[in-house]
């Protein structure tokens, strides 16, 4: 059966009022596509981008689609979000409006373009719901096969939810039902040439995961036919070598015609139901699709396709198909066809109608009471006509965004900055409140908002026996990885080398051993979907502790975490989240590729996901208790040569918890303050206690993590006594330094206190040297670090401090 086309079962049931329905949906789904693409030309919506010409194969993609199932797929699947009852018409052009209530656009409360679809898996709390109860949509990006990494993870999740008995126990049913949850994927054709589609592809067949992968082949990727982007034309023969033998696993592929009704549905059965029972990957090439109105409103399809092929596309429209099928087999009549037609024209329209006036009214009463305040300001104001005419500009706007009102009131006020009256205070009021309101619609949601929140998880200081025995710093991280472990079955660890060796530098040496292989587990190099395995596993209820073997290779897969996991609870407005944990390691080992420390491309990069940036594996085991307790996703960047450092055992490993974004002093001072994390606190120290020989005294704050950042504010302490302030780290000069200076000197107004001018301490502008000495003269040393800060000393009192050499 492999990679051929699926012909027509004779001994599939058809359902006439099912088939009819399916004409409905479909009808309804193109009227939504044709009428949203006027609605942007008429300048209601900024952009759209439709699902016309896909419609068929949704239908039967959802009629395989289960509750507890989980979708990743892309902005052209709005026929299966409205076939699964997760999308209403409504809602539909309440996204392309940007409307922020999330009551009207519950998959983004607004924040997304259209086509962005997402159910919502989280309640009030932030809790999840039953997600075995309904048919979940993991939140759409648009980077083309960006959902693919989390595809996998979303499938890896059922195959851990059916083999770790220990996740049968009734609390985790609300996940998975012994992982029967088929994860299903789409993606465009074009779109299959990125790498982390093979990626995807190499480790679901790997994995042996539930993932049905559906590829929408309309031969065009935007006006670039199929010849540019795949080799022989065709994805399914391309993976070819990926089909199962009788032998070999591997994925069942399967090619079907995207306007053959009859065969669409058995293609889907057929591989849903391998999916689902035998936990065997499954990929569908679905062919001959058409774009009616070509890719999105950006431009016009008949730019780039030959007449030819409109035609040919005209003819294959699965639409036309669809009725010239259902009139062949007598299902039903032209005339009651025509019926359905035209109730699906109504149905859209209505339903658009009524998103425009949800969405418009928020609006307009809003702008009502600010042409209200506007018109008592006006009539005490010295600038009276100039303010008429502000209100008289405000009412002719069209469709009024909420912007026109804020921008004409604080017009409004700017001229009137002399005066104070009683309407300018009301005024005033309302901007704030607005300002106020922005913020929950706009911003809101970067990280958990909910109790267990990172932030909001409070300190369980460490503790220590008398005779604590002093052991490797890797022997810390063991000993906490084993009581997670322990704790919690949902936690489970996987990434290079982590399961048999215990990872490169063995803080897991002996827990697979000891917990099994479903807990503790190797995996192929491929850091992109290492990060989609834990992003997927992480929405669906589960504890990922990813690793990436060394901070360097998190380039691999900064990508995915910056348009993914870092944007999730963001994008949903709270909607989802994924509490993946990424461990990793790095600021000095050897080389260019090996002792990296891209501190600032990280934290600018993924806001949304905390940075944890601990100097020894006791503050780093202190971290992950507090992660795993969290709902937030977290970095944490361990020091690579602090694992054969002596470490006094905890006695309370399991237990205490490291709070995030409160720096830690680690040498008390009293001339200059130097702020820095990681492996620095070292160096610092050691320059520190050699400048205490030349009678200057620095206090060394060790900032702990950097995304949050001293969140009380601590650091400005110290410069008030101080008046001096270095920020050092091994970053390129202007990196994590100049973040640190900003939060500092700018946000907690540290410049109020200073003496001296600030200064940044980082590694040179190129990457570390290979060898001692590449790392000494690539990296800030303690000579540097000296000098640097004698000579601040020396600036302020060449008397006491002469110049050194
Ligand atoms: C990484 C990335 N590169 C480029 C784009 C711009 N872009 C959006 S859709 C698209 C074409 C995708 O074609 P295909 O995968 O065949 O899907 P289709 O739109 O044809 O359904 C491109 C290039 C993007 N969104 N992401
Ligand atoms: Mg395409």
């Amino acid at each position: 059966m492999s990679n051929s086309k699926i012909s027509k079962s004779t001994d599939q049931k058809i359902n006439t009022e099912e088939i009819l329905k399916d004409y409905q949906i479909a009808c309804e789904s193109r009227q939504a596509s044709l009428i949203g693409r006027k609605e942007v030309f008429m300048g209601k919506a900024k952009f759209g981008i439709f699902g016309d010409g896909k419609e068929l194969a949704q239908l039967a993609m959802a009629k395989n689609f289960q509750n507890g199932d989980f979708r990743s797929g892309y902005y052209r699947d709005q026929t299966f979000m409205f076939a699964i009852g997760q999308l209403s018409i409504q809602e539909y052009f309440a996204q392309l409006y940007a409307h922020t209530d999330v009551n009207a656009e519950p998959a983004s409360a607004g924040r997304l373009m259209n086509g962005h679809f997402a159910t919502r898996m989280l309640d009030e709390a932030g809790e999840y719901t039953d997600l075995t109860k309904s048919k979940n949509s993991s939140s759409d990006v648009s980077p083309t096969a960006a959902q693919m990494p989390r595809l996998l993870g979303l499938a890896f999740a059922s195959k851990l939810f059916r083999e770790n008995k220990e996740l049968h126990q009734k609390e985790f049913n609300k996940y998975s039902i012994k992982g029967n949850e088929v994860a299903f994927g789409t993606i465009g054709n074009a779109s299959t040439s990125e790498g982390m589609f093979y990626e995807t592809i190499n480790a679901g067949g790997v994995l042996q995961v539930p993932m049905l992968v559906s590829v929408w082949d309309d031969h065009y990727g935007i006006s670039v036919p199929q010849e540019f982007h795949t080799t022989k034309g065709s994805i399914s023969e391309v993976l070819a070598g990926f089909q199962r033998t009788k032998d070999k696993k591997g994925y069942e592929i399967l090619v079907v015609n995207g306007w053959d009704y009859e065969a669409l549905n058995e293609t889907y059965r057929k591989a849903a139901k391998i999916s689902r029972e035998e936990h065997v990957p499954t990929l569908i090439h679905v062919t001959e699709l058409t774009q009616p109105q070509g890719h999105s409103t950006s431009g016009s399809h008949e730019r780039y396709k030959s007449k030819e092929r409109l035609t040919w596309e005209a003819e294959h429209d699965c639409l036309v198909k669809f009725k010239s099928y259902i009139l062949d087999k007598k299902y039903a009549s032209e005339e009651q066809l025509n019926k359905i037609e035209e109730a699906a024209k109504k149905t859209a329209r209505e339903a658009k109608e009524a998103a425009w006036k949800a969405f418009i009214n928020d609006i307009k009463d809003e702008q009502k009471e600010a042409l209200q305040l506007l018109s008592n300001f006006q009539e005490n104001a010295d600038a009276k006509s100039e303010i008429e005419q502000i209100i008289k500009d405000l009412k002719a706007v069209m469709n009024p965004l909420r912007l026109d009102a804020v921008k004409a009131v604080k017009k409004a006020l700017r001229l009137e900055r002399k005066n104070d009256t009683d309407a300018k205070k009301k005024l005033v009021n309302w901007l704030n409140a607005i300002v106020d309101q922005s913020h929950d619609r706009f911003s809101s949601h970067l990280y958990s908002e909910s109790e267990n929140a990172a932030i909001s998880i409070k300190a369980v200081p460490v503790e220590y026996d008398n005779d604590a025995k002093k052991v490797d710093g890797r022997e810390v991280l063991q000993a906490c990885f084993d009581a997670a472990l322990q704790r919690d079955p949902r936690v489970f660890a996987f990434g290079e080398d982590v399961g048999k060796i215990g990872d490169v530098n063995q803080a897991f040496a002996g827990l697979q051993e000891k917990f099994g292989e479903l807990r503790v587990m190797d995996t192929g190099i491929r850091e992109c979907t290492i990060l989609g395995q834990g992003i997927g596993a992480a929405l669906r209820g589960l504890r990922p502790i990813a690793e990436i073997q060394y901070l360097d290779y998190l380039l691999y897969g900064i990508q995915i975490l910056s348009d993914d996991l870092a944007s999730l609870q963001y994008r949903t407005k709270g909607g989802q989240k994924a509490p993946l944990i990424i461990r990793t390691r790095g600021h000095r080992l050897e080389g260019v590729w090996h002792s990296g420390s891209p501190m600032g491309m990280i934290l600018h990069s993924i806001r949304g996901i905390h940075v944890l940036v601990p100097r020894n594996m006791t503050q780093a085991a202190g971290f992950y208790n507090t992660m795993l307790q969290s709902d937030d996703p977290a970095l944490i960047i361990e020091c690579l040569n602090g694992y054969r450092l002596k470490e006094s055992m905890p006695k309370n490993i399991g237990d205490f918890k490291v709070p995030l974004g409160q720096p830690e002093i680690i040498r008390e001072g009293s001339d200059v303050t130097i702020v820095t994390y990681g492996s620095m606190c070292r160096v610092t120290m050691d320059a520190a206690n050699q400048l205490e020989e030349l009678g200057i005294s620095c206090e060394i704050i060790d900032v702990q993590t950097l995304l949050p950042f001293d969140l009380d504010h601590q650091i400005v302490e110290s410069v008030k006594k101080t008046n001096r302030v270095i920020f050092a780290d091994e970053d390129v000069p202007g990196g994590a330094s100049a973040y640190m200076m900003q939060k500092v000197v700018e946000e907690q107004q540290a410049f109020k206190y200073l003496d001296s001018q600030p200064l940044t301490i980082s590694a040179k502008a190129h990457r570390p040297a290979y060898g001692s000495d590449g790392d000494y003269f690539s990296k800030p040393n303690p000579e540097e670090i000296l000098e640097k800060i004698y000579g601040m000393m020396h600036e302020s009192n060449p008397q006491k401090f002469p110049e050194l050499y």
